[in-house]
């Protein structure tokens, strides 16, 4: 493997040198793998976009470099979310800006690191997906085939409360750090009493774009199916809906801005160079305990205290003071197509971890069977990693027993840039999701009335 991609790096470098015509053909290839390394140290290969690579390391030694790596040069870790989690024979996704890929590029050769690119014109991707937002008359893809500015989604937000008057609310639910708002849209299609409610939030992470394209999504086909699709008509006669589209405005703002990979909102920690929170980590269920980091500069960092962030504290207390109605908590985020149950926080089982467990199984059999594609299920801590402070948890000890986060696609190939045309699909797969979790609790709670009636 590692012969065939040293060739392709190779491919690119070629064209500085200029080398024409068919006859030097031999003579060159020989010079090419006389001189391998050498070209390689020349520094004439430097890459023109930033890539995304794959490496697997294959020893403790391997493991101590790749960390070092991702925690001193100019990269970004995709996979896993901090070098602490970095081990043996687990793949790692590195994003290398172009004007490190050199010097990174080098020292993994150096440690005989094989790695594969997953993608090599990281740059252009990110523009094209930045490009495919406004009024492009180039893009063809409708609206919800698109990534938005957070300007954009705003007002987006604005005109669907406008145009559905009767049915769509503006919630304002708190206000970021910057002191942007935090709108969630309050879906309610019918007027019976006593209705129970849903509550998705998107966008949390602020660099995973699909999340905030499926809250888009979502209420829009909420409004355009109710009465047309059966399931929809369902959930929505039974349940309000409330929809977060960016729960983390000031760093999905900076994503479009300054850096594509950002994660975490943008707190600015007094007395140090670092800048933001994992809200992901922020929330009061085992709060930064192994998991999370206290080091301020982390990724995965839990703020100073549980909901320290306005972000996290203004959803906590939309929740506690909703808790009787809703039923149901769905946090979107990517990437690795996973649908995770409570805990996160603790190995532990939750106290309905069967039922919770039916429901994503179900759900993700039924994105098999429509879309062909795997999603993996089961309990965070067991599934992804232990991530304690996250919202899910918190939501099912507050007593919203059926909660959930959703890691939508991909599982990698192109990882947090999914580009537009996959968003469809994507959003297609979660609204499965979506919809059997969401049968499924109505199901139970008709039961449950029904057999108290027929007590
Ligand atoms: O926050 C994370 O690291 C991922 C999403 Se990117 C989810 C971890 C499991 C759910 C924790 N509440
Ligand atoms: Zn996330």
């Amino acid at each position: 493997m590692s012969a065939y991609l040293r060739m392709g790096e190779l491919g690119q470098c070629l064209d500085i040198f200029q080398f024409g015509p068919d006859i030097m053909a031999t003579v060159w290839v020989l010079f090419i793998f006389l001189n391998f390394d050498l070209l390689l140290k020349t520094g004439q290969c430097a890459e023109t976009s930033g890539q995304v690579l794959s490496i697997t390391p294959n020893s403790q030694e391997q493991v101590e470099i790749l960390k070092n790596v991702s925690i001193h040069y100019q990269t970004v870790l995709w996979q896993p979310v901090s070098s602490d989690y970095i081990k043996e024979q687990t793949q790692v996704h590195l994003y290398v800006p172009a004007n490190s890929s050199q010097t990174v590029n080098d020292l993994l050769h150096r440690h005989s690191i094989t790695y594969e690119v997953m993608l090599s014109n990281a740059d252009e991707i990110i523009e094209m997906q930045m490009r495919n937002d406004s009024t492009d008359p180039r893009s063809g893809a409708t609206f919800y085939q698109r990534y938005h500015t957070l300007e954009d989604i705003y007002d987006w937000i604005n005109r669907t409360a406008k145009d559905y008057p009767n049915t769509v609310k503006v919630i304002l639910v708190g206000s970021s750090h910057e002191k942007r708002p935090l709108y969630a849209l309050k879906l309610s299609l019918n007027n019976r009493p006593n209705k129970k409610a849903m509550w998705i939030d998107c966008g949390i992470h602020a660099r995973e774009w699909i999340s905030p394209a499926f809250c888009l999504f979502f209420v829009h086909y909420s409004l355009l199916f109710y009465n047309q699709n059966q399931a929809m008509t369902q959930i929505l006669d039974n349940m309000d809906v409330y929809v977060l589209p960016v729960m983390n405005p000031d760093g999905y703002k900076y994503t479009w801005t300054n850096d594509r990979m950002w994660r975490k909102n943008r707190f600015p920690k007094k007395g140090t160079p670092c800048i933001g929170v994992d809200l992901n980590r922020n929330f009061d269920a085992n709060w930064c305990t192994r998991g999370a980091s206290d080091y301020p500069c982390s990724e995965i960092y839990c703020g100073a205290f549980p909901e320290s962030e306005p972000e996290s504290q203004a959803v906590a207390n939309f929740l506690r003071s909703h808790k009787d109605s809703i039923q149901i908590y769905l946090s979107i985020h990517s990437y690795s197509q996973m649908l995770l149950m409570p805990y996160s926080c603790t190995m532990d089982e939750a106290e309905n971890h069967s039922e919770l467990y039916e429901m994503v199984k179900q759900a993700a059999e039924n994105i098999r069977r429509y879309y062909r594609n795997i999603y993996t299920y089961g309990p965070g801590a067991k599934t992804i990693y232990l991530a304690p402070g996250g919202s899910d948890d918190w939501a099912h000890m507050l007593g919203i027993k059926y909660s959930f986060t959703f890691e939508l696609q991909d599982r990698g190939r192109y990882g947090f840039l999914l580009p537009p045309s996959h968003i469809q699909g994507a959003c297609n797969e979660a609204l499965t999701a979506v919809k059997t979790i969401a049968l499924k609790v109505m199901e139970k709670s008709q039961a449950s009335t029904s057999s108290r009636q027929t007590v």
